[in-house]
């Protein structure tokens, strides 16, 4: 088998770069280990940037996007048994999408089998050779039969514990982490949210997000200990935890539903440079992880496709290497700006185990100055809702 390009993994950063490269003209074949079914089921990132949304359109899966998405021109942040708004719209004129991951992945996939392009699933044992020469290739394990994809490049899509990165020589990757002693709790239930915005909300028993997926769908998050099982929550203990840390007026009027998914997540900051060894470039999860506080991995996995897709037109187009060579500075100018701002709103907003008082005392004050200050929400605004491409 033969592709210009071997694309690893079919989240959203490898189907949205092969829906991309599809309409420039260039072949990818998308290798993913695990069933479509599965792809589908994990549920995660919930809120676009316009810049997101944008490539989206570019790559021509926007039109189920458009008809069905929420905007939100803000969201609020609550503190001390207060809500303040922080308005997207008034403060740096652009507002945010909410349409889930699972949809962004269902509409990219329906695109890929629409155009007829090789995607193979449950492709097993993947491993990558030669990836410093020109002619890198691919082997893999498809319903028992061992088989070999040459490519011109590889494209690292395969998210954290993927095998690209892994491939690359340790001595030739920088990598930088910070773990936090926490994890999030998600729940997602059928009941219309009691909230017209995302709350996300501080409070002296941890943080608690308030999010959605639909007018009839939410999506609730609550801190939890790292060492937590998702067994030890019943729907019940969930929402009763959830309703004392979200602000007794949302509690007194949400109506709770049993749970249709729920899950812990780890929180971490993790970032490996640089995004490129010889002819296999990473993209998204594959590269960086942030925590989810800011909202920011998957938009993260959308700006790193739409330059290396650039990158890869270009070369075909013209020959040209140069945008090749700046991908990896380019994604990681991107990628450390929201590793700063989620580390940010993670340590604004959630109770550290055994907080010291003075590091309490500072996290006080700097929500104390948010919401004083319109400089400062400003630049929450700004981060939020994406800084430019
Ligand atoms: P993915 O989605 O992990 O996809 C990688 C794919 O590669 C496959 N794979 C392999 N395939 C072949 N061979 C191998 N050896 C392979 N190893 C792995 C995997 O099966 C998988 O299908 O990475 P990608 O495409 O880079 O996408 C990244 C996003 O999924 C991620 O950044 C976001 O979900 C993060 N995130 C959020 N991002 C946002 O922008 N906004 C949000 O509101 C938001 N909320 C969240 C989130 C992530 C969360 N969790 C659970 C980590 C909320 C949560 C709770
Ligand atoms: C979600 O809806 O799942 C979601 C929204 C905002 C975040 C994280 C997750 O910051």
């Amino acid at each position: 088998m033969r592709s210009q390009v071997a694309i690893i993994g079919a989240g959203p950063a490898g189907l949205l770069l092969g829906q991309l490269l599809y309409k420039a003209g260039i072949d990818a074949v998308i290798l993913e280990q695990r069933t479509p079914e599965y792809v589908l089921g994990r549920i995660r990132a919930g809120v676009l940037e316009q810049g997101t949304v944008d490539i989206l359109d570019l790559a021509g899966v926007g039109a189920r996007l458009h008809s069905q998405a929420m905007t939100h021109d803000g969201v609020e942040i609550g503190a001390s048994g207060h809500r303040h708004r922080i308005a997207f719209k008034d403060l740096v004129g652009k507002v945010v999408t909410v349409y889930g991951q699972t949809e962004v992945t269902r509409d990219l996939m329906e695109a890929r089998a629409a155009c007829d392009a090789p995607s193979i699933y449950e492709a097993e044992s993947v491993e990558l050779h030669d990836i410093s020469s020109a002619r890198p290739w691919v082997t893999f394990v498809h319903k028992g039969v061992k088989q070999r994809l040459d490519c011109d490049f590889i494209a690292g899509c395969d998210g954290y514990h993927g095998v690209s990165r892994r491939s690359i020589p340790a001595a030739a990757l920088s990598l930088f982490e910070r773990i936090y002693p926490f994890g999030w709790l998600g729940v997602l239930a059928d009941v219309p949210p009691a909230w017209d915005e995302l709350i996300y909300a501080d409070s002296e028993r941890g943080f608690a997000l308030a999010s959605m997926r639909s007018e009839t769908r939410v999506r609730c998050y609550v801190q939890c200990s790292l060492d937590d099982k998702v067994e030890h929550w019943s729907d019940e203990q969930f929402w009763a935890e959830f309703k004392r840390r979200v602000g007794e007026d949302v509690a007194a009027r949400m109506t709770t539903g049993p749970s249709i998914e729920k899950s812990i997540a780890p929180l971490r900051s993790f970032v490996a440079e640089p995004m490129r060894y010889g002819q296999m470039f990473l993209a998204g999860d594959a590269a960086h992880i942030v925590p989810p506080t800011g909202a920011k991995g998957l938009n993260l996995a959308a700006s790193d496709v739409f330059y290396l897709y650039e990158a890869l037109s270009d070369y075909y187009r013209r020959e040209s290497r140069a945008a090749l060579d700046q991908y990896s500075g380019r994604a990681l100018r991107r990628v450390w700006q929201a590793v700063r701002f989620s580390w940010w709103m993670t340590s604004l907003l959630h109770r550290f185990p055994g907080e010291d008082p003075f590091f309490g005392r500072i996290r006080g004050s700097e929500l104390d100055y948010l919401f004083r200050s319109d400089a400062a929400q400003r630049s929450l605004a700004e981060n939020y809702v994406g800084l430019p491409l």
